[in-house]
């Protein structure tokens, strides 16, 4: 198939909201600089649901839609020297070259390489899509397009990870986890021992919630009290949250008072971070003042409509809270994601240890988990988001789940 154009099934978005229509679609080959990946998995994020309900400022059609995906690399485009077929890897929609003003800042994630095109659904060379449909143009969606058996991809958007890895997990790895993750630790950089709110509890706030569940300990055991409060308005989101540990939960339909209020009552003056994972302006405001005064520092990570701007009183930054936000968790992309691969599989080898006798596991499992692994490896949860699994073909189904709230993460085997 090198070199040749693959015809192949896609899910097209034809029309915003319209459902998508498999089609069978011309994918041309990787040109320089670009990459040629057969999908395995895909799994849907809400921001997928978000272009696709006509929103996104970006969001052009019709399109190929998804970004959280996993497969093997089928053709490489020339000069292209990191990956080669056969690689397994996981597409990036946030690109990291290592050699723009943004990725030598060490300042940021963000890099400047190919933004211009992925935000207008073209690759970066010629402007171009690779996909069409019986010659019209299908246009890429955030450099990414998984939602097909076969996508191109800029060379710098992909990171190559380890072949021993499930590609039908690890294609989480490609947003909404790490971006939980990220927020709590490179963006908030939250200590042991705080007050946390979290808005939100779909993949993305549960994600940022495991990841509190250390501070907590260890604030348990340093500083005292630490409370991490998980906010929503699904009432059956609260019983899968259980299982994430989650054991403070707060419906703003409960209460009268605005939500900022109840909680600022709740914890003595407002909680030291807050993190917003849904994507409502309300909601972040809320956010932003139920921090403490002083010091509260307030992440936004949901996705806001075209149109749909953030206010509040100056006053809350005057007297010391911060507003912040995060693409991807802060992680740098290709560096990062092979690493957070690594931490989940040393999490799987650990609990697959069945070769060993099993009395020998009271050795092995204190050992690794006392000193071989990296403080919070064996936290990096994965599998525990994936509460469906379907085909590419099931995807309009996927999508209604989603609105659900049994759903957290659908994987398509495309
Ligand atoms: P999701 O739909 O699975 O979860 C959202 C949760 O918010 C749901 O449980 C829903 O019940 C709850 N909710 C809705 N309205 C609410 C309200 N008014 N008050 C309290 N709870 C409310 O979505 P997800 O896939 O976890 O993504 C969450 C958000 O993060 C989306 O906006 C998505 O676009 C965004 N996102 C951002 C990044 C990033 O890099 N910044 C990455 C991934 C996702
Ligand atoms: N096109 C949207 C922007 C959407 C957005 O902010 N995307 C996040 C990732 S969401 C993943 O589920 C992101 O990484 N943003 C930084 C970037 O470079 O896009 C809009 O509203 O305009
Ligand atoms: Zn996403």
């Amino acid at each position: 198939t090198q070199g040749q154009v693959i015809t192949c099934k896609a899910a097209v978005a034809w029309e915003p909201n319209k459902p998508l229509v498999i089609e069978d679609v011309q994918v041309a080959p990787p040109q320089a600089g670009e990459v040629r990946i057969k999908i395995l998995y895909t799994a849907l994020c809400h921001t997928d649901a978000y272009t696709w309900s006509g929103k996104d400022p970006e969001g052009l059609f019709p399109c190929i839609l998804g970004h959280e995906a996993a497969g093997v690399v089928e053709s490489v485009g020339e000069g292209v020297t990191e990956v080669q077929p056969g690689d397994h890897v996981i597409p990036c929609y946030q690109a990291e070259c290592k050699e723009c003003k943004f990725c030598k800042s060490g300042k940021t994630n963000l890099c400047g390489k190919v933004r211009s095109a992925t935000g207008v659904g073209v690759m970066m060379s010629d402007r171009q899509s690779r996909f069409s449909v019986n010659g019209k143009p299908i246009y890429h969606f955030m450099g990414t397009s998984t939602f097909s058996q076969y996508t191109v991809v800029h060379d710098v958007s992909v990171a190559k990870i380890d072949p021993s890895a499930p590609l039908d997990k690890v294609c989480l790895l490609g947003c909404g986890v790490p971006t939980g993750l990220g927020a709590v630790w490179n963006t908030a950089k939250v200590e042991a021992g705080s007050n946390v709110a979290v808005f939100g509890l779909g993949t993305v706030g549960l994600a940022v919630r495991t990841e509190l569940k250390h501070l907590v300990a260890e604030g348990a055991k340093a500083a005292g009290a630490s409370r991490i409060i998980g906010i929503d308005i699904d009432c059956k989101k609260f019983d899968t949250a259980k299982n994430f540990g989650v054991t403070e939960f707060v419906n703003p339909k409960d209460h009268d008072k605005p939500i900022q209020q109840v909680l600022v009552d709740m914890t003595d003056g407002g909680v030291d971070y807050s993190f917003e994972c849904i994507g409502n302006v309300s909601v972040m405001r809320a956010a932003l003042e139920c921090c403490h005064k002083g010091w509260g520092t307030s992440v936004i990570v949901g996705v806001a409509a075209s149109g749909q701007e953030i206010s509040t009183r100056p006053f809350q930054l005057v007297t010391g809270r911060v507003w912040k936000g995060t693409a991807f968790g802060g992680f740098k992309s290709r560096s990062q994601v092979p690493w957070l691969v690594e931490k989940y599989m040393k999490k799987v080898l650990n609990s697959t240890n069945s070769f060993f006798p099993a009395f020998l596991l009271f050795v092995f499992l204190p050992i690794s988990h006392g000193f071989l692994l990296p403080k919070g490896s064996q936290e990096i949860k994965v599998d525990e988001y994936i509460t469906h699994s379907m085909t590419l073909g099931e995807i309009n189904k996927a999508f209604n789940l989603m609105h659900g709230g049994g759903c957290l993460r659908c994987v398509l085997e495309v």
